[in-house]
């Protein structure tokens, strides 16, 4: 995060199913009942560049896309995210709550594919400079459960239709990258009941913004 930047930077990962949507929602409580001003964006996508890349993305028509397509497209979904949306919100002062950021690139396009992770911190350093999240929650889930509640509500896309030991890679690189940097992660089990999952969260917001 830059100097010039006064809003907060909060993004929120993890494998299928962990229950980001649902836990994104209980969040956005959370900065209602402080009054603190906040867009919630995602990626891929947030704007409308961005959605149609992510539209692609995500067709499982497109069985054969390349790994560095793939990489390439979700860091040129980010650019146009960042100096569109991201970057005016946060110099304004508004928090911005992203549902997956790079966090996600390393751990699927990175630990997931298997593309180099020296590579993708140069495309990071080329969009991003110096600006990262200020706090990362990672849903952390067995991807056994996490699919079997993804395919409880229907049809899954390109990624969903992976094999379970490419989300067990991609589970491992958000725990390493988590185990690398604990002031900026907060690794959260959700396998628990959602109230349970959600009572961590708000325990870890309140944390980051130095309440108990
Ligand atoms: N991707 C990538 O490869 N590289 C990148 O750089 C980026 C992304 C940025 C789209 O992301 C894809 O892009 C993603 C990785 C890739 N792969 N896929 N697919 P996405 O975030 O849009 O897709 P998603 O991961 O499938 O998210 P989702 O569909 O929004 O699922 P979710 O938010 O994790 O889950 P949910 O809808 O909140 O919950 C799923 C169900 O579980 C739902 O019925 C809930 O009621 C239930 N649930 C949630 N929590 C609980 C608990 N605690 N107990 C029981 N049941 C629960």
């Amino acid at each position: 995060m830059t100097e010039t930047m006064k809003g907060k930077f909060i993004t929120v990962e993890g494998t299928e199913g962990v229950g980001k949507s649902t836990n994104i929602q209980r969040m956005t409580e959370w900065l209602d009942g402080r009054g603190i001003s906040y867009i919630a964006t995602r990626e891929p996508g947030g704007t409308a560049l961005g959605e149609k890349v992510r539209d692609l993305l995500l067709d499982k028509d497109n069985t054969g896309m390349a790994a560095s397509a793939e990489l390439l497209l979700m860091f040129a979904a980010r650019a146009q995210h960042l100096e569109e949306k991201i970057i005016p919100a946060l110099a304004a002062g508004t928090w911005v709550l992203c549902d997956r950021f790079t966090d996600a690139t390393y751990a699927y396009q990175g630990f997931g594919r298997g593309l180099n992770l020296e590579h993708i911190a140069r495309l990071e350093t080329l969009v991003q400079g110096d600006l990262h999240p200020d706090f990362t929650l990672i849903l952390d889930i067995e991807p056994e459960l996490g699919m079997s509640r993804v395919r409880a509500r229907g049809e899954l896309d390109r990624f969903e239709s992976e094999a379970l030991a490419f989300f067990d890679r991609v589970r491992a690189g958000y725990r390493e990258r988590a185990s690398t940097k604990p002031s900026r992660y907060c690794l959260i089990d959700a396998s628990e009941p959602l109230a349970v999952v959600q009572a961590h969260i708000v325990e870890a917001l309140n944390a980051f913004v130095g309440e108990p």
